[in-house]
């Protein structure tokens, strides 16, 4: 009886998720001089509003001193029906957490989107994958009202069938899962 109820809360204790995005739990001991490189969107889960569509490929740069900057490219359709290969650049700030950054974006031409997201790194093993996180906005109780999600790859063809479990257990913790779709690398944005 006293094994059934401590079993019971293990459980419990293991299930009880509060999705709080102060609680959200982030790569330890973050490394960003090996995250630099090429990260291909293998799939992503989108905030409100205007997004990436697809095709999406992230550069980043790490210089010497520390600094973080990126080139992003991937689809977008604007002003309703323009299909468009979106060039964007950003700058990452450091914050007291080295997986935690602010991310400067803009896009090469004016009409493109800009912002100041948070840029998370969740987990990643620098040679095959990482999850990305952004929380935007922060709703009443602490949970995330409105944020986005990318699964990043160093294979253009997608993730090792053995970084899959990993991905999925990070989905979870994010309290995300089943909220993402893949990204199609169709060659759309290739020739830029
Ligand atoms: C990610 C990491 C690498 C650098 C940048 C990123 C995000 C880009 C975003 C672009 C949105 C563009 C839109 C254009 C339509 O006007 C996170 C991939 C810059 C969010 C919506």
């Amino acid at each position: 009886m006293l094994f059934l109820f401590a079993s019971l809360c293990l459980l419990a204790t293991c299930w009880a998720q509060d999705c709080q995005v102060a609680n959200i739990p982030v790569m330890q001991n973050f490394d960003k001089f090996r995250y630099g490189g090429t990260w291909y969107a293998v799939a992503k889960k989108d905030p409100v509003g205007l997004f990436l569509l697809d095709n999406v490929v992230a550069d980043m740069k790490v210089a010497e001193d520390g600094s973080m900057t990126a080139q992003a490219v991937g689809r977008v359709i604007i002003l309703n029906n323009w299909e468009m290969c979106a060039n964007m650049f950003a700058t990452f700030e450091d914050t007291p957490d080295p997986a935690k950054f602010k991310m400067k974006y803009w896009g090469a031409a004016s009409y493109l989107q800009t912002g100041y997201d948070d840029h998370w790194v969740i987990d990643t093993d620098y040679e095959n994958y990482a999850v990305h996180y952004s929380c935007r906005e922060v709703d009443y109780d602490g949970t995330c009202l409105d944020g986005y999600s990318f699964i990043f790859s160093r294979h253009p063809t997608g993730l090792r069938p053995e970084d899959q479990k990993i991905v999925t257990q990070r989905k979870q913790d994010l309290c995300l899962l089943g909220k993402y779709r893949r990204v199609p690398h169709t060659g759309f944005c290739e020739a830029s």
